[in-house]
């Protein structure tokens, strides 16, 4: 072994030691619950994370101490709500590097931050003729607010297949942005059903070389990974509160901040004003501009909670753990007879999200078995229907892995998978 593997191994094996995942456990009340007189086992952490008892508390906190509403009070509790408001603000700014807070804008998760640049900066920018570059793996969040604004535009949709190794077809890529005319890529940093990890980076440095602007749909890496808006370059980035750690009904756009200050409205209502006369208003500075009406309070205030725990645990703790669970479970997981696991092999392009059927046992009856051992786990086509036909199914289960999990569950999920093959007589 190198002398620099050997470093790198160190560093693991430090890192690995010090990450007390029994401890973590006990920060979740919801794992202490029996199913059917057995633990559960948690494995939909894509769908919705749990909630440790740190982000419960400052919730109920706000409530029981300090609610009323933001920026509209000079009262004591009104300032105090304030303060917590931009506070989240600022902490959820620092965890992805946002040059500024002002850019961070609270929405209600990754489908609303989509859904408003499709209607703010889409309608403003995207003309006729031009084209909007989406993936084959998007979740139908990130393709259907698209097919609106191209049928509104008269404007077309490209797509970026998925090759037959999971990942992202890149002579599509280069393909439609050579062709010209592409104005916006949208696309997913991690895949909700493959696991697989684009590389967005230079994805997004080729498409900015285009003139193309891009959004990232980060809904599955933000919870599980470092993720560095500078770094990456990108025009705007979107994910939720509910996946990871977080209250649901919050979640995030981020945008560069020379977009959104030319970007119109996409909600009008109290506190996104400057001034309204009978016939025509001007509008605040963003963020507040896109924070019509009053926002979720509580859910930014159990955000940046959130957003706190898992700092202190540390993303890159967060993201070796997981890297660890998926390369057990899947060699594991590939011990058993006649089982299709989907996406990448398991690699530093990998996430924990492990999609797989088993024969033809559909995947509702699998999942439906898993729940009878305490396993909970989704099944279904995961808002992802293109993918599934490229792939040429209508569903998998799929088992998605989060900071808490352990190898024990691992362990209950490949055993219980063996049970349902007996059931089903495979
Ligand atoms: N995927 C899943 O089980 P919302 O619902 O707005 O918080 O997130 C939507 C969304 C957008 N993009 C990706 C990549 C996602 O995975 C999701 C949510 C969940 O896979 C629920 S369908």
């Amino acid at each position: 072994m190198g002398d620099s593997m050997q470093r790198h191994a160190t560093v693991y094996s430090n890192a690995k030691a010090s990450y007390d995942v029994e401890g973590i456990r006990a920060d979740f009340p919801i794992l202490g619950r029996l199913m059917n007189r057995k633990p559960l086992a948690y494995l939909d952490n894509a769908a919705t994370s749990q909630k440790p008892v740190q982000v419960i508390e400052s919730i109920d906190r706000y409530y029981n101490e300090y609610n009323a509403n933001v920026y509209r009070g000079v009262y004591r509790i009104s300032e105090e709500a304030t303060l917590a408001y931009e506070n989240a603000r600022k902490k959820i700014a620092q965890l992805i590097n946002a040059k500024y807070p002002s850019e961070i804008i609270f929405v209600r998760g990754t489908t609303e931050a989509i859904n408003l640049v499709a209607h703010s900066w889409g309608r403003q920018n995207i003309g006729l003729g031009e084209s909007i570059m989406i993936t084959e793996m998007e979740h139908h969040s990130n393709i259907v607010p698209w097919q609106l604004l191209a049928r509104e535009k008269t404007a077309q949709l490209k797509y970026v297949g998925v090759t037959d190794d999971a990942r992202l077809d890149q002579e599509d890529f280069h393909r439609h942005l050579d062709n010209r005319g592409v104005r916006l890529f949208a696309v997913t940093h991690v895949s909700n059903v493959l696991g697989t990890i684009n590389p967005i980076r230079e994805m997004i440095r080729e498409a900015h070389s285009h003139n193309c602007r891009v959004v990232v749909d980060a809904a599955q890496s933000v919870p599980h990974m470092p993720v560095d808006v500078q770094d990456l370059d990108c025009d705007f980035l979107a994910f939720s509160g509910h996946k990871m750690c977080g209250p649901t009904g919050i979640g995030v756009l981020y945008g560069k901040r020379e977009l959104l200050e030319k970007m119109e409205p996409y909600q009008s209502g109290g506190e996104m004003i400057r001034e309204v006369h009978l016939y025509e208003s001007t509008y605040k500075d963003p963020p507040f501009r896109f924070e019509a009406g009053t926002t979720d309070i509580a859910g930014a205030i159990g955000l940046g909670t959130a957003v706190d725990y898992l700092s202190k645990i540390g993303f890159r703790n967060v993201r070796s753990h997981e890297r660890e669970l998926t390369s057990y479970a899947l060699d594991k997981l590939q011990r058993i007879k006649q089982i299709r696991i989907f996406g990448p092999e398991e690699s530093p392009m990998r996430a924990g999200v492990i999609s797989f059927n088993l024969a033809d046992v559909h995947a509702h009856d699998m999942a439906s078995l898993l729940d009878e051992d305490g396993v909970a786990v989704r099944s279904g086509h995961h808002c992802a229907q293109p993918l599934m036909e490229r792939l040429g199914i209508e569903s998998t289960t799929r088992a998605s892995l989060y900071l808490y999990n352990t190898e024990a569950e691992i362990d209950r999920l490949v055993e219980s998978i063996g049970r349902a093959g007996r059931v089903f007589k495979i």
